[in-house]
């Protein structure tokens, strides 16, 4: 089923806040990841507001989805969006990279929250993720668990490791929605160590695997709701995306991985984002 008019409004309205946020919390706290969480807001969204089983309703409840951001870096993306479904307070956002916040700059587990493991270090969510899939599968419950990565953390041997165990098993219940942006850290991904063709990747070690445009939430939603029918083995969307989304100066840019605008551009790109 295709989304319905109401709910691409609310994802495209989340989308637009989480960039909102994102420039409000990286510039307040002088440092941060703004880049990554621009690129990843379509996607991301797209899972937080139609398909993720989170919110304060079920927060303690065992057999909820769950999610991991193993690019842990890009975490203020994630904060927004816990915040607008009401798991995390808005005035805690501003906290974000303060000394005693629950908001650190790569995410410290507390599922009251809505964090279910702590990442920042690359290359073990999705290996945490399989073990919660393959738990949640041995206990009987119809949790799904999503896991979101980056081309710069598939360079990590332990994402395949994981990817080979998560197809022996048979993950139906696990998603990963990979940021392929073709940047990370140090440049431009490609130039870097090039992780090459993803979905192929996947797709070889026993995956479920589709290239997507991360920024079309319609092609997401679809894939999302393709990787639930899928019985047999785990789900993989590569989510092609631009870093920086939304943000005419930072968009393509590698060097907005991890540099907190001052005040003077963080004016300028909520100017641009229609939020100044
Ligand atoms: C194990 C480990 N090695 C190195 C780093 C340093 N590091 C932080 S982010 C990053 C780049 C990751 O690439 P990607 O997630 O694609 O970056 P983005 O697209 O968000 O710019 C690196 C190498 C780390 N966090 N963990
Ligand atoms: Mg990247």
């Amino acid at each position: 089923m295709s989304l319905t008019k109401e709910a691409k409004a609310r994802i495209e309205s989340a989308a637009h806040q989480t960039r909102v946020d994102v420039i409000r919390m990286v510039n307040a706290a002088a440092c941060g990841h703004p880049g990554g969480p621009l690129g990843m807001a379509d996607f991301m969204s797209t899972l937080f507001m139609q398909h993720l089983r989170l919110d304060t309703d079920n927060l303690l409840d065992p057999k909820r989805d769950r999610f991991i951001l193993s690019n842990g870096h890009t975490c203020a993306g994630l904060y927004s969006l816990l915040s607008q479904k009401g798991v995390i307070p808005r005035d805690m956002l501003m906290s974000f990279r303060k000394l005693g916040s629950p908001l650190q700059g790569h995410p410290h587990r507390n599922p009251e929250l809505g964090i279910d493991m702590s990442t920042g270090s690359l290359g073990n969510g999705l290996s945490v993720g399989a073990g919660m899939a393959l738990a949640a599968r041995m206990n009987g419950w119809d949790t799904r668990v999503y896991v979101a990565s980056s081309d710069g953390e598939s360079q990590e041997g332990q994402v395949w490791e994981a990817a080979t165990s998560a197809a022996h098993y048979s993950l139906a219940n696990l998603t990963v929605m990979v940021d392929f942006n073709n940047v990370q850290i140090d440049g431009e991904m490609r130039k870097v160590m090039n992780v090459r063709d993803l979905r192929e990747k996947y797709e070889s070690f026993g995956w479920h695997a589709v290239d997507v445009d991360g920024h079309d939430v319609e092609a997401v939603d679809r894939a999302l709701c393709e990787a639930k029918e899928v019985e047999d083995r785990p789900s993989a969307l590569i989510c092609h995306t631009l870093i920086g989304k939304g943000v005419s100066f930072m968009e393509g840019q590698p060097g907005w991985h991890g540099v907190a605008p001052n005040d003077e551009q963080a004016a300028q790109a909520l100017a641009e984002l229609g939020a100044a």
